[in-house]
């Protein structure tokens, strides 16, 4: 049988700052409260929660870095809602924020999760926010949890040991 390494869903003595930008805060509201609640349902209390507010998602990254510089953490979840408008703005910010997240994830010790909508229509953000199409503040949420314990295994394992 091969050795099989994953991350469990347990939040319980995990400490994980949450991100979150303030435009499109209809929407991104909702992220951070189902964000909060899939992690206290998982085991964190409320203490080991610290929630960061930002301006918007191109701000994300640099926050997200900052907290990490700033105080010890065991994961970061960033949650922001892009709405295209009419002009390519959207595509710049997105690109940034995504780049930014997914650049963080590798220079930092700890996950950085990615729980940012990039939706054509304020109808797929409602969706996705809470309702029809689940909650992606939830979702990064739990993913932070699971990268977090897998870190955690993978800084465990040793090879060699029953060899
Ligand atoms: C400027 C801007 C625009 C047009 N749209 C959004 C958006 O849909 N979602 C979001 O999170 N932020 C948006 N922003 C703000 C930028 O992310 C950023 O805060 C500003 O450009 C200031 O740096």
């Amino acid at each position: 049988m091969p050795t099989t390494l994953e991350g469990n869903l347990i939040a319980e003595g995990l400490d994980v700052a949450i991100v979150a930008a303030r435009w499109n805060d209809a929407f991104g509201q909702d992220m951070l409260d189902g964000a909060i609640d899939a992690l206290e349902r998982h085991g964190a209390s409320e203490a080991s929660i610290t929630v960061v507010r930002c301006p918007g998602s191109f701000e994300l990254p640099q926050v997200a870095h900052r907290v990490a510089q700033s105080f010890e953490v065991d994961a970061i979840v960033c949650i922001g809602v892009l709405i295209r408008g009419e002009t390519p703005h959207f595509d710049y910010i997105a690109g940034e924020s995504t780049s930014g997240i997914g650049g963080l994830g590798l220079d930092l010790d700890v996950p950085v999760s990615f729980g940012v909508l990039t939706c054509d229509t304020m109808k797929q953000a409602r969706a996705r926010s809470g309702s029809k199409a689940g909650n992606k503040g939830e979702e990064a949420a739990m993913a932070a949890v699971e990268m977090a314990n897998l870190y955690d295994a993978l800084d465990d394992y040793d090879p060699d040991r029953d060899s």
